[in-house]
Formats: C-alpha cells, sequence, structure tokens
C-alpha cells in the first residue's frame, strides 16, 4: 500500500516532511481532517443558521425534516446569507491589511515611522493625480499625507464610489451603477453586510448576493487594490528577478526564519534586519553560517516579489517547515496561520513568535509589532532566532533536497514593460492566435485534495493550449515549485506561447503577487479591455481557485467575477443547498454581469471549462479559433 503521504501531495519535498512526520509521531492538517470525517453535511450545503438565539436551526436538503428556520428562514435565505457573511469575512481581511498598510504610509509621512520611506516615487506621483492631488510646490512628505487621509477616506466613505473603480472600462462602470452595485465605502459595505444578515433583515437570496458583490467590488477594486499600491510606493513595485522555492530552500547551517502571513509592513523589516552586521556577527558567534530568510504563503509573496527572498512553502506547507527540525523562529503576522503551530513548534526548538496586535495564538512568543519601531522590533525578531540556534538538534533535522528556481515579480508595470510600454504585443498574439488568452490561477491550498495537484495540472494544461497564465498567492508557490515559473517552462507550452515567451524572455506563468496582488490582475485585464474597446467580460480571459480554502477567496471570486471574468472553482463552496443559490451562482450571473463561476474539481475538466470560455470569447470577437 503506498503510504498516505503520496495521496495527500504531488510534491516530494511535502511527501518527505509528511513521511518524517509519520515517523516522528506529529499530526499535521492533513491527520486532523481525517479526524473530522464525516464533516458535518448540513455544514456542506451551507443550511445551518446560528444567526439568532431561537436557533441554531437547519434545514432537511431530503425535505423529510425541517424546511424553515424557526424564523421562517428557507435554505435560499439561509444559503445566501451564510455566503454573504463569508464575502464580509474576506473583504475585511484584505481591507483591513490595506488600512494598516496607509496608516503605516500616513505615519510614515508625518516622521512617526522612520523605518520606512518612499521607493517608487513615480508611483506616489501617479496615485495623487488619480485622487486629483497636486504636487507642484509641494513636498513629497505633503503629497504622501494627503494621499493617506483621500485612501483612508475610502474606508469610511458614506456616497460614491470608490475612487479606484475609475479604473474599470467605462462600460463595466456603467454596468455596476446600473445593477447598484457600485462599491461605496468599503467598511459600510462590510457593516451592511453583518446589517442584513442579521436576523429580520434582508430575507431575497438575490437580494442578498447582489450585495454580496457590491462588498467584493470594494475588496477587489478597494482594499486589495489600495494595499497592492500603497505597497509598492513603500517597498517598490516589482521588477522580474529571480528566487528560489520549496523547503529545500532552508539552509542546514544558517539560522532559518520563516516569514508567514500577509503584510510586508514587517517581513520587509524582517529582511533587512537579517543583514544587520551585528546580528550576522551573532550568528557567526553561536555557530551559524549565517541568517536565511524564507517566506511561506503571501508575506513570503510580497518579499519574494521585491527582494528575490525564497519561499519555503504554501499554506499546507507551513507546519512541514517546522517538522524539518531546521526552524528557529517561524514569525506570523496575520491571515491564513494555522493555530496548530503553537503546540507543533512545541515538539522542536522552534519559536513561535506572533507580531500583529489584532492576531496572538496559543503557545507564542509575543513580540508586538508597532512602526514607530518597526526596524527595532524586527531586530529583536532576529535576534531571538540567532539565539535560539544552538537549542537546534541536529539528530531531529532534515531538511528535503528539492529547491526550484523560479522567475517572479511580474507587476501589471512590470508585465506592461517587456512588452514594450504597450498592451499591443498581447493583444496581437491574442488577435494573431498564437496566445489564445489569459488564465488568472489563484487561491490556497485545501487538504480535501491532493496538494498541488489542482493548481499544477491545470496551468499545465492551459499553456499547453496557448493560455498564458497569471498567477499569485499559494497557487502561484505551487507552480514554482512545479517548474512552472522560469523561461525554460516555456517547452512545455503550445508551440505559440512558446514562441512569445522566448521572444520575451518570459515564463508562461508570470507570478503577479500575493492575495491583495490579484488587483494587479484586474488593472492589467481592465488596460487590455481598454486598449481593445470593450468590456472586461469581452475578453478571452477566465479565472480559476483549483484548491481555494479561505473566505478571501470567496470574496476574490465574487469580485473576479462581477469584474467580468469567468471562473472555476476546485473545491464546492457551501452552497448547494439551495438549488437557487447555485443556479444564480454557476448560470444566472452570466446575464448580470456577464459571468458566472462553474465548480470543477478535476482540473483536466477545469482547464475544458476555461478553454471553451476562452474560444466562445474569441468567436464573439471575430478572432480566428
Ligand atoms: Fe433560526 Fe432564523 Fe434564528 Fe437563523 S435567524 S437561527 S433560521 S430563527
Ligand atoms: S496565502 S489566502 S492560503 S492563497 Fe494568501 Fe495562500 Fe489562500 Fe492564504
Amino acid at each position: 500500500m503506498k503510504p498516505k503521504a503520496y495521496e495527500r501531495s504531488i510534491d516530494p519535498a511535502t511527501r518527505a516532511m509528511l513521511l518524517k512526520a509519520e515517523k516522528e509521531g506529529i499530526e499535521t492538517a492533513w491527520d486532523r481532517y481525517e479526524k473530522q470525517l464525516p464533516q458535518c453535511s448540513f455544514g456542506q450545503l451551507g443550511v445551518c443558521c446560528r444567526n439568532c438565539n431561537m436557533g441554531p436551526c437547519r434545514i432537511d436538503p431530503f425535505g423529510e425534516g425541517a424546511d424553515k428556520g424557526v424564523c421562517g428562514a428557507t435554505a435560499d435565505i439561509i444559503v445566501a446569507r451564510n455566503l454573504l457573511r463569508m464575502i464580509a469575512a474576506g473583504a475585511a481581511a484584505h481591507s483591513d491589511h490595506a488600512r494598516d498598510a496607509v496608516l503605516t504610509f500616513k505615519k510614515m509621512s508625518g516622521g512617526e515611522a522612520g523605518s520606512y520611506g518612499i521607493k517608487d516615487e513615480a508611483k506616489l506621483f501617479s496615485l495623487a493625480a488619480e485622487y486629483g492631488i497636486s504636487a507642484e510646490d509641494r513636498s513629497k512628505e505633503e503629497i504622501t499625507a494627503e494621499l493617506a487621509s483621500a485612501l483612508l477616506a475610502e474606508f469610511g466613505k458614506q456616497e460614491g464610489p470608490i475612487q479606484y473603480t475609475r479604473r474599470a472600462p467605462e462600460t463595466r462602470l456603467r454596468l455596476w451603477a446600473e445593477l447598484g452595485i457600485e462599491p461605496r465605502g468599503i467598511d459600510r459595505e462590510i457593516v451592511e453586510c453583518m446589517h442584513r444578515t442579521h436576523m429580520g433583515v434582508d430575507n431575497d437570496a438575490t437580494h442578498i448576493l447582489l450585495h454580496g458583490l457590491r462588498t467584493s467590488l470594494s475588496d477587489g477594486w478597494g482594499g486589495s487594490m489600495i494595499a497592492t499600491e500603497v505597497q509598492d510606493v513603500l517597498f517598490g513595485t516589482p521588477e522580474p528577478r529571480k528566487a528560489t522555492v520549496n523547503l529545500g530552500v532552508l539552509s542546514e547551517d544558517k539560522v532559518n526564519v520563516i516569514i508567514h502571513g500577509h503584510e510586508p509592513i514587517l517581513s520587509e523589516m524582517i529582511v533587512e534586519a537579517a543583514e544587520d552586521p551585528t546580528l550576522l556577527k551573532l550568528a557567526k558567534e553561536k555557530g551559524a553560517k549565517g541568517i536565511n530568510v524564507a517566506g511561506i504563503c503571501c508575506t513570503g509573496n510580497e518579499t519574494l516579489m521585491r527582494h528575490g527572498t525564497p519561499i519555503a512553502g504554501t499554506f499546507l506547507q507551513q507546519e512541514l517547515a517546522v517538522i524539518t527540525g531546521a526552524v528557529e523562529a517561524m514569525v506570523v503576522d496575520v491571515q491564513c496561520v494555522m493555530p496548530a503551530l503553537g503546540s507543533l513548534t512545541g515538539c522542536y526548538h522552534t519559536k513561535f513568535i506572533s507580531t500583529s496586535p489584532k492576531a496572538d495564538f496559543p503557545g507564542t512568543n509575543r513580540i508586538e509589532f508597532h512602526e514607530e519601531k518597526a526596524y527595532e522590533t524586527a531586530k529583536e525578531i532576529v535576534r531571538t532566532a540567532v539565539e535560539n540556534f544552538p537549542n537546534r538538534s541536529p539528530e531531529k533535522v532534515s531538511i528535503p533536497d528539492e529547491k526550484q528556481e523560479c522567475m517572479v515579480g511580474f507587476s501589471a508595470e512590470a508585465i506592461l514593460k517587456a512588452l514594450g510600454g504597450t498592451p499591443t504585443p498581447l493583444i496581437d498574439a491574442i488577435a494573431g492566435g498564437s496566445v489564445k488568452g489569459i488564465g488568472a490561477v489563484v487561491g490556497c491550498n485545501n487538504v480535501k485534495v491532493q496538494h498541488n495537484y489542482g493548481h499544477v495540472n491545470l496551468v499545465k494544461e492551459l499553456i499547453k493550449n496557448n493560455v498564458l497564465v497569471v498567477t499569485t498567492g499559494c497557487n502561484a508557490i505551487a507552480c514554482a515549485e512545479a517548474g512552472l515559473l522560469v523561461p525554460e517552462a516555456a517547452s512545455m507550452a503550445g508551440e505559440g506561447l512558446k514562441g512569445v515567451c522566448e521572444a520575451l524572455g518570459i515564463p508562461p506563468v508570470l507570478h503577479m503577487g500575493s492575495c491583495v496582488d490579484i488587483s494587479r490582475i484586474l488593472v492589467l485585464a481592465s488596460a487590455i479591455a481598454k486598449a481593445l474597446g470593450v468590456d472586461i467580460s469581452d475578453l478571452p480571459a477566465a479565472g480559476a481557485a483549483p484548491e481555494w480554502m479561505s473566505e478571501k477567496a470567496v470574496s476574490i471570486g465574487a469580485y473576479v467575477v462581477s469584474s467580468g471574468v469567468y471562473t472555476v472553482l476546485g473545491t464546492v463552496p457551501p452552497v448547494l443547498g439551495s438549488a437557487a443559490v447555485a443556479d444564480l451562482l454557476t448560470r444566472g450571473l452570466d446575464g448580470v454581469v456577464g459571468a458566472s463561476f462553474a465548480v470543477e474539481p478535476d482540473p483536466f475538466k477545469a482547464a475544458s471549462l476555461m478553454l471553451a470560455r476562452i474560444e466562445e470569447k474569441r468567436k464573439a470577437l471575430g478572432l480566428k479559433a
């Protein structure tokens, strides 16, 4: 019988660490998932409600038991309300991250966050211009302060659309206005989700879901876009660079510091602190050859994109990094951090350091991070890791060999630059048929499916069929681990795409950043649509999230579809308890926003669905098959 590790992941490094975990009697997310089986089918279908204390109520999907909650809520209402709450949570996570980035930006302009500066001045001026902020005869600090205030106002704005929605094509803007889903202030939309889903407020599934679209748009074209743009100004807009990924990036003889979570406000400082001469000297004194910082999840993607800092793994590899026995500190901020890390790090010498005022976990060494003392705190964190190096138990250390080169840093600006400053060469390649279209593949890992199987096979299938893939988040890391983010991967692409990649020296799969950087994909799609004089929904493009798990992914899916991009989900969202909601999401939305969802766990079939949609759009544009 094949060991479980082989069923759980396609990645050799992951399999090796799962075998080590089994040998050492260490529990991982996969084991905990098995203990949960069978999972609650009411929960899976989305038909349980705890929104008031007359409940919990649940609807019998077989029509034999209750068909309504105590208040009379039907399955349609309950499923729609639950979905709206997922969108609200996801939009809140991205947008609260954005708020913190803007607050840092504001503090920096007032001289209260001296560790930070302006890395991309051109972007500062262009963002200011979008808000009508004059740059004439004014210092950078003044412009920054005014821009920060304008961006902060987007969160609590009571009326009028979020400024960055204006980047969408005119036809899309008109459609959102007609549908009444143009997003107002980000906080306002999220609060309204909670209000509407309170007992006895919004009880029409379609009405509820339309607000879901509006809220998600306040994330994609609001919170996420603000986070991306401000981080670019503070830390630099990514440009193509080389890096390495997978658990093999951990070092046998250096102090290993993992940065995990989502916010680069901290991780940027850790990367800098790891080069501090006093800390490097201390590392030598402790017997280490240096300090090695490696990322997990999106805080890792942020430093990967801007500095080429290596990435140790995707979401499901966070525990496995600790299981190597070679991690001196697991430093976390917010989002996608498993609370299980507390007891796990207790089995090794690893210090589990939580840093966000918003997020603590069992078993952490708490070193709270505040922008005012950013660099000092980052140094304290790195020092804690260095001082922990002598506690490593050599007999517990086993680092997999696998590490893979990748080319990253494809911001929308970098892609346009690679194309010579305009989207025209890409449009020509699409029009001529050498590139059939664009596939945006993003999202998490999920223990319900084999780790990285969906990500890698879907993307391989798309490039084989001449679809240029743009990627973010854990999909980007999975693709990097599979060797798809190097120019040589063009050999796996169809002839047309291969030729384009070889001419430009780019991989067929372009890493565009972290989860909030899906906003970069919106900007790129908008630029192409505007250049063609069409709406985003007219483009030969399709999206996918083959292994998604987080509420953020639900918000992302909703704003991508609301922006006009057909999206295939690889894991089933909890909506099947309502035929009406499922039908609206998979069919009805097409007639509303020009795009809809599909659910297809098989990556090969998912690719076929995307290819069919791309062909349909090509035909409608009069492009050759
Ligand atoms: Fe039950 Fe209605 Fe209360 Fe939900 S809101 S728990 S369905 S009574
Ligand atoms: S990190 S949200 S597991 S992509 Fe952005 Fe990965 Fe999903 Fe977290």
